[in-house]
């Protein structure tokens, strides 16, 4: 008896603990698709489930994942789960020639690992990185939530991700080009787009917004006007002191998760202040800016996003008010070259 209730007390406790695990399956494709970043800019990219950035990925930490992914394209890509631990699961951590063959084309792979990071992690290809992942499109966020979070976490009402990335006019065109060294990256985004083909991100007096940035792929330096910011989360882990800012630079790789307090109602500036990347195509006024909106505020006549139509999901506010799953983003969709030959005039298009 004394040597049985050890085991079924440590039993029941491993029980306890795992109760609100789950065993989650997904299914990624990557496919060949057309990115309009801006008008008379198409970049060809690499794209999970056909979306720039990929789909979100939102897990419990603990939980069981298992995705298959299906290459559908022409060359060879892995996923890489960037922060996940992969505790005994190494061959799991989708490098190419160190943990796994990379997977041809026409080919598929099932990944399984458990959620043993908590907060704003990502996943991106692992295949000659300076191209799948700075050229092609091929990241997107893995949000693993806490089992237990911050105070501060519990306060916030409304929640953002942004991936701010640039882009290479002279590859573009052509996949398996990536012009490194001498790369001149010349178009610059968030989620994507570049401004003003972005969109504004719409708040309420009194939200406590948290926004997650990542930057996949090149620097940046992200100011919004009116506020301060708590920075709370870096690379996931929750600082044990967070801090104050009003400029936070971020290198490629890195995430840093932000807090803000939305109690200065106005229409307020996002943007990089690194300004060569608040260009397009060699123009200003382009890149990795955009706006927040205060509900309530009249916007003036000269107000450049007056009258844009408004999608609510850009900054994946929807999906991240979503259970937690795979969600799929519309907006983030490309297009298939191979159905649809769009009648747009080719001029600008720089090939
Ligand atoms: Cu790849």
């Amino acid at each position: 008896m004394n040597k049985i209730l050890p085991l079924t007390l440590a039993a029941a406790c491993f029980f306890a603990l795992n109760v609100h695990a789950e065993f989650r399956q997904f299914e990624l494709t990557i496919e060949e698709v057309d990115l309009e970043v801006a008008p008379g800019f198409s970049p060809k990219v690499w794209a999970f489930n056909g979306q720039v950035p990929a789909p979100l990925m939102r897990v419990k930490e603990g939980d069981e994942i298992e995705v298959t992914v299906f290459n559908n394209t022409t060359l060879t890509h892995t996923i890489h789960w960037h922060g996940i631990y992969q505790t005994g699961t190494w061959q799991m951590d989708g490098v190419p020639e160190v943990t796994q063959p990379a997977i041809e084309p026409g080919d598929s792979f099932v990944y399984r690992f458990v959620a043993n990071k908590t907060g704003s992690l990502w996943y991106h290809c692992h295949v000659n990185t300076a191209e799948h992942i700075d050229l092609r499109g091929m990241w997107g966020a893995l949000i693993v939530d806490p089992k237990e979070p911050t105070e501060l976490e519990k306060e916030v009402t409304k929640e953002a991700v942004l991936f701010f990335s640039s882009w290479d006019s002279s590859v573009a065109y052509t996949y398996g080009e990536n012009a490194v060294p001498g790369r001149e990256l010349d178009y610059f985004s968030i989620n994507g787009k570049s401004h003003p083909y972005n969109q504004p991100l719409r708040v309420k007096e009194g939200d406590v917004l948290r926004m997650r940035l990542y930057a996949p792929t090149s620097p940046v330096a992200f100011h919004l006007h009116g506020h301060d910011v708590l920075i709370t989360h870096k690379d996931g882990t929750a600082l044990p002191h967070p801090y104050w800012a009003d400029v936070v630079p971020i290198q490629p790789g890195e995430r840093y998760d932000i807090i803000v307090r939305m109690n200065n109602p106005g229409i307020w500036m996002v943007h990089d202040h690194i300004e060569e990347n608040t260009t397009a195509g060699g123009k200003e006024m382009g890149g990795t800016m955009m706006v927040v909106e205060y509900e309530g505020i009249e916007k003036p006549d000269f107000y450049m996003w007056k009258d844009v139509e408004f999608e609510p999901d850009f900054y994946m506010s929807e999906s991240l008010a979503k259970p937690h799953g795979l969600h799929d983003i519309e907006v983030f969709k490309g297009v298939d070259p191979t159905l649809e030959r769009r009648p747009r005039t080719s001029s600008g298009h720089g090939h």
